[in-house]
């Protein structure tokens, strides 16, 4: 049985040859198992000897089958590495296929704008630690305010970034008073997700802080923004909101594009959808940051440049964006 088990599995050179094999063998009515209930026929000493030398070589035949599976498996990857080969990577393709994400676009049309209008353009890291993401923004450890963002927390201490604030105390110490800066970026929160929340979303942050600047200046710079990305008339409301990083602060909402404010899944029901709260530096966030709030004000706002791309297409849920589908993401190709 022993011989002809090895024949038959040196013969078989593909995975589906192999398990007919298994089952001929060890299957229920296959040749071991057979073997092993006809030990019931046999009695005593020689029961015993016999079911050991069954039992091992039942041993043998599952482990020579599953050495046979690893070789085949490893033999299918290389065939399907080679096959891989076989395509040309530098033939030149006759029309380009790609296109960029419509946040890339609406990121840079961002960019532009606020460049044109003097704030450089900010990068920083999606990994912080505790200090820039809530100490720095007065927001003291255990206040209840940490718990209006769920942290995605690492093992080694640091945190996944839950908002672009989470920047502005690197950004003011690196430039100093006076300053404009916008800073684009990835945020995680561990929250349920829904056609307007995710879990991984862009926003943008701005911070603009001089001599004498007002909330005057902050609702002047929300209004050119709004319009030139929407490049049409939208309706603001502009109420006032908590974070311990502005006083005042303020939650700014735009009617519903989906559904001209009637109310419907992505706006959940309500016709309006937060969009950009903003608000004046807070002075404790000011002198973490190394400026003086005696001489200097300053506004800051936290755009959900996510949100802001759904307004802007007519995309019904968030989800659709971080989906990779390229069939609905070639729509929005660049001219
Ligand atoms: C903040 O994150 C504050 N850091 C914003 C801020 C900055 C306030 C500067 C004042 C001054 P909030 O958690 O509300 O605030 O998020 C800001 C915006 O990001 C929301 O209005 C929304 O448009 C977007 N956003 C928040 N959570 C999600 C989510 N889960 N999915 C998609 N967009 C989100």
């Amino acid at each position: 049985l022993r011989e002809s088990f090895e024949r038959e599995l040196e013969a078989a050179k593909n995975s589906e040859a192999v398990e007919k094999l298994r089952v001929a063998y060890l299957g229920k009515k296959g040749s071991v198992t057979e073997l092993l209930k006809g030990l019931k026929d046999v009695s005593g000493e020689q029961k015993k000897e016999m079911g050991q030398h069954i039992n091992l070589l039942k041993k043998q035949v599952e482990e020579k089958i599953g050495a046979q599976i690893e070789k085949i498996k490893a033999a299918e990857e290389e065939a399907l590495v080679a096959s891989a080969e076989q395509y040309d990577v530098t033939l030149p393709v006759t029309e380009a296929e790609g296109s960029y994400h419509p946040i890339t676009l609406v990121q840079r049309q961002l960019e532009e704008i606020f460049a044109s209008m003097g704030f450089t353009i900010e990068d920083y890291s999606e990994i912080v630690d505790d200090y820039h993401c809530f100490e720095a923004l007065n927001i003291p450890k255990h206040h209840p305010a940490r718990d209006m963002q769920d942290t995605y927390y690492l093992e080694n201490g640091q945190l996944l970034k839950t908002h672009t604030s989470a920047a502005q105390n690197a950004i003011m110490k690196k430039y100093g008073a006076p300053l404009r800066a916008i800073f684009p970026g990835r945020c995680f929160r561990n929250e349920a997700t829904d056609a307007c929340h995710e879990n991984t979303f862009f926003q943008m942050e701005g911070i603009m802080i001089d001599k004498n600047i007002s909330i005057s200046n902050l609702i002047y710079f929300m209004k050119t923004m709004l319009s030139e990305v929407f490049e049409r008339d939208i309706n603001v409301c502009l109420r006032p909101g908590f974070f311990p990083f502005v006083e005042p602060g303020f939650e700014l909402d735009i009617s519903c594009l989906i559904c001209g404010g009637e109310g419907c899944p992505s706006c959940k029901n309500s016709g309006w959808l937060e969009l950009c709260p903003c608000g004046m530096i807070h002075p404790n966030v000011l002198t973490a940051g190394g400026i003086d709030p005696e001489e200097y004000t300053g506004f800051a706002f936290g755009l959900g440049l996510t949100r802001l791309v759904m307004m802007k297409y007519g995309v019904k849920d968030i989800r659709d964006l971080n989906s990779g589908n390229l069939k609905a993401l070639s729509q929005f190709r660049h001219e």
